[in-house]
C-alpha cells in the first residue's frame, strides 16, 4: 500500500513520501502510512487515497458501480481490520516468528545500531504491538481458532476471485492494492503457520500474486 501512495505522488512529493515513511515520532496518528500533502501530515492509507480522490481526481476506482464499491470497501476493511491482526499474530506472538520478525524490523527501524541498543526498544515495540492485538480482540482466541478466522477470510477472497484477472474484473483496482500486499504476507513471509499452509494451496490467490507482482513490481 505504501508503494501504491508512493506512486500516486510525483516528484518532490515522492521523494518525501518514501523518506516519511517509516517516521513514526513524525506520524499524525502515530501510524504508518501517512503522507505531507499541502503541509498537511495525512495518515491512514484509506483516507489518503480517498484525499486524492477528492482533491487530485485520482480515482482507482473509476468505473464501478455503486455496488462493486460496496463489495470493494467490504473486503478492504475485511483485509486491513481483520486479516491485518493475523499477520500481526503471524509476526508477533508465535514465539520462533518472532525471532526472525524482531531482526527485520531492527534492520529497517534501526539500521546500524547494534543489538544491545536495538532490542530493548523492539521488544518494547513488540509488547505494544500485541497489547494492540488483545485490544483488537484476535489474540483472545486460541491459535486454532485464528487460523479457523483467517483462513476463511482468505478462502472469502479466492472465491470471491474465482478466475477473474483482478478482484472487480479485468482492470486492477484499489482492492488489489490491499489484496496484494494481504495476501504476500501469508503465502510469502520466512515464517511458518497452518495459516501460510492454507492460504498458499489456494492456486487462485498465489497465481493472482504472482501475476500482480510481474506486472506492477517487477523491480522488487
Ligand atoms: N488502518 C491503518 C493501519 C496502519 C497501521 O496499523 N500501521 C502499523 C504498521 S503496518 C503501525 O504503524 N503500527 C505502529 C503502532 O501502532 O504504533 C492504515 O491502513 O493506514
Amino acid at each position: 500500500m505504501v508503494r501504491i501512495l508512493v506512486h500516486l505522488c510525483r516528484g518532490e512529493r515522492q521523494k518525501r513520501v518514501t523518506e516519511l515513511h517509516l517516521h513514526f515520532e513524525k506520524a499524525p496518528k502515530g501510524k504508518v502510512p501517512f503522507i505531507e500533502y499541502q503541509e498537511k501530515l495525512i495518515g491512514d492509507s484509506t483516507l489518503i487515497l480517498e484525499m486524492f480522490e477528492e482533491k487530485e481526481g485520482i480515482d482507482l476506482d473509476r468505473g464501478l458501480t455503486a455496488s462493486d464499491r460496496a463489495i470493494s470497501l467490504a473486503f478492504r476493511r475485511m483485509l486491513k481490520e481483520n486479516d491485518y491482526w493475523g499477520i500481526v499474530y503471524l509476526r508477533y506472538s508465535v514465539p520462533e516468528n518472532w525471532e526472525i520478525y524482531r531482526k527485520i524490523i531492527a534492520t529497517i527501524i534501526y539500521p546500524e545500531v547494534p543489538p544491545s541498543e536495538w532490542e530493548p526498544k523492539v521488544e518494547e515495540f513488540g509488547e505494544k504491538i500485541r497489547n494492540q492485538m488483545y485490544g483488537h480482540g484476535l489474540s483472545r482466541h486460541s491459535s486454532s481458532e485464528i487460523c479457523q478466522i483467517i483462513n476463511a477470510d482468505f478462502q472469502a477472497l479466492s472465491d470471491f476471485l474465482a478466475d477473474k484477472p483482478f478482484f472487480m474484473g479485468e482492470r486492477p483496482t484499489t482492492l488489489d492494492a490491499t489484496a496484494y500486499a494481504s495476501i504476500g504476507n501469508v503465502i510469502k513471509p520466512p515464517f511458518k503457520s497452518p495459516i501460510v499452509d492454507y492460504v498458499a494451496k489456494l492456486d487462485n490467490l498465489c497465481q493472482y500474486y504472482e501475476r500482480m507482482k510481474k506486472e506492477f513490481f517487477s523491480e522488487i
